[in-house]
């Protein structure tokens, strides 16, 4: 039953104006069920974008059509410069989600009196979708970091050193797209105000940021993830308190452990050491036919570490390895730019 039925007539100029605000909230739920759609292909999203525009489109009665009049609208054909400054889809989510929550408000605010169905309708709609528009923007943060770790070969692994800043920097302008700060020795304070210097740092370079060994640190820091090692949180329990966005690594020491991590929610896995490293001395490096048996197994993407320098990476890509991750061989190198450089062109390279 629409609002003529049984309702006191309405302004027409109310029902213009709620004929207008229905059409703006019907659409720019559309350009957000699009993205919803084909750009995070979350069905469930979907779903709930679908069932609201329905619902609107439902109490869009015929009435509030009639009273459309777009050759009289001052404001029909005004664009505004803002619409020219959205750089990706992320921007258009965020205008056309409040355009439509302004719509609601609008609704609501008319409608209470006059149609008092569509006013609670949108009021419903709009808290919503202020839950969505998060859920949304959320999920792209975190398909952009997946997308980058999965675009990475190599991982820096920051050991503490007098000019750390300086030759993190070095690596990250020729190429190190991602940063895991370990730091084993030291207090909290130092640490944090460490960390939060390479995390802006990455940031400039646009890479990753993770922090090893300490979840409260990386949330701390608003880090890109976590790294853990086999004594640390349970990947459940480190996955509730990092959230799905920020990314979870892990290191295996052999086939075994890199089995249950792989079908663990972890993002991406560590394999090491590969060679001996005196880095890690009480631990054995893990024999070579092992290495090219978990590196085919593997379905998360994943990192050999452990002695790896430019010597040694065609072997090791010979064995399928695609990433890898280092200390020593950038951290402890005359020039880091030069040795990234190398290493990065190493794996680059076709295995021969
Ligand atoms: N985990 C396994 S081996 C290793 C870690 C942290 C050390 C890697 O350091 P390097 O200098 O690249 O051998
Ligand atoms: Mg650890």
């Amino acid at each position: 039953m629409g609002w003529m039925d049984g309702m006191p007539s309405i302004d027409r100029r109310v029902a213009r104006l709620i004929d207008a605000n229905l059409d703006r909230a019907r659409e720019g739920l559309r350009v957000v069920e699009d993205w919803c759609r084909f750009g995070l292909e979350r069905d469930d999203l979907v779903i709930r974008l679908k069932d609201w525009r329905h619902r609107l489109g439902r109490l869009h009665c015929t009435a509030y059509k009639q009273a459309r009049s777009v050759a009289t609208d001052p404001g029909a054909d005004l664009g505004h410069p803002a619409q020219l400054e959205r750089r990706n889809a992320e921007d258009i989510v965020v205008a056309n989600c409040g355009r439509v929550q302004e719509a609601l408000r609008v609704l609501e605010e008319y409608c209470r009196l006059v149609d008092p169905s569509l006013a609670s309708e949108a009021t419903v709609i709009r808290y919503g979708l202020y839950d969505l528009e998060l859920t949304c923007l959320n999920d792209a943060v975190g398909a952009q970091r997946r997308q980058k770790l999965n675009d990475c070969h190599l991982c820096l692994i920051t050991t503490p050193c007098p000019d750390l800043i300086e030759r993190v920097g070095h690596a990250l302008r020729n190429g190190v797209a991602m940063v895991q700060y370990r730091c084993k020795h030291g207090n909290d304070r130092q640490r944090l105000e460490e960390a939060k210097d390479l995390r802006a740092l990455c940031q400039v370079h646009g890479a990753l940021f993770l922090v090893n060994d300490r979840i409260d640190l990386a949330l701390a820091l608003d880090a890109d993830g976590v790294h853990l090692g086999q004594d640390d949180l349970p990947t459940s329990v480190a996955r509730a308190l990092i959230g799905d966005t920020r990314l979870l690594g892990r290191s295996t020491h052999s086939i075994h452990q890199l089995r249950s991590a792989d079908v663990e929610p972890c993002d991406y896995l560590g394999l090491g050491p590969v060679h001996k490293t005196s880095i890690k001395p009480e631990r054995a490096a893990i024999e070579a036919q092992q290495v090219a048996e978990a590196l085919s197994l593997a379905s998360l993407p994943l990192f050999a570490i452990g002695g790896i320098h430019i010597g040694n990476v065609a072997s090791l890509r010979k064995a399928g390895c695609r990433r890898i991750a280092v200390i020593s061989a950038i951290m402890n190198a005359e020039d880091p730019g030069l040795a990234t450089q190398q290493l990065l062109q190493a794996l680059s390279l076709p295995p021969n």
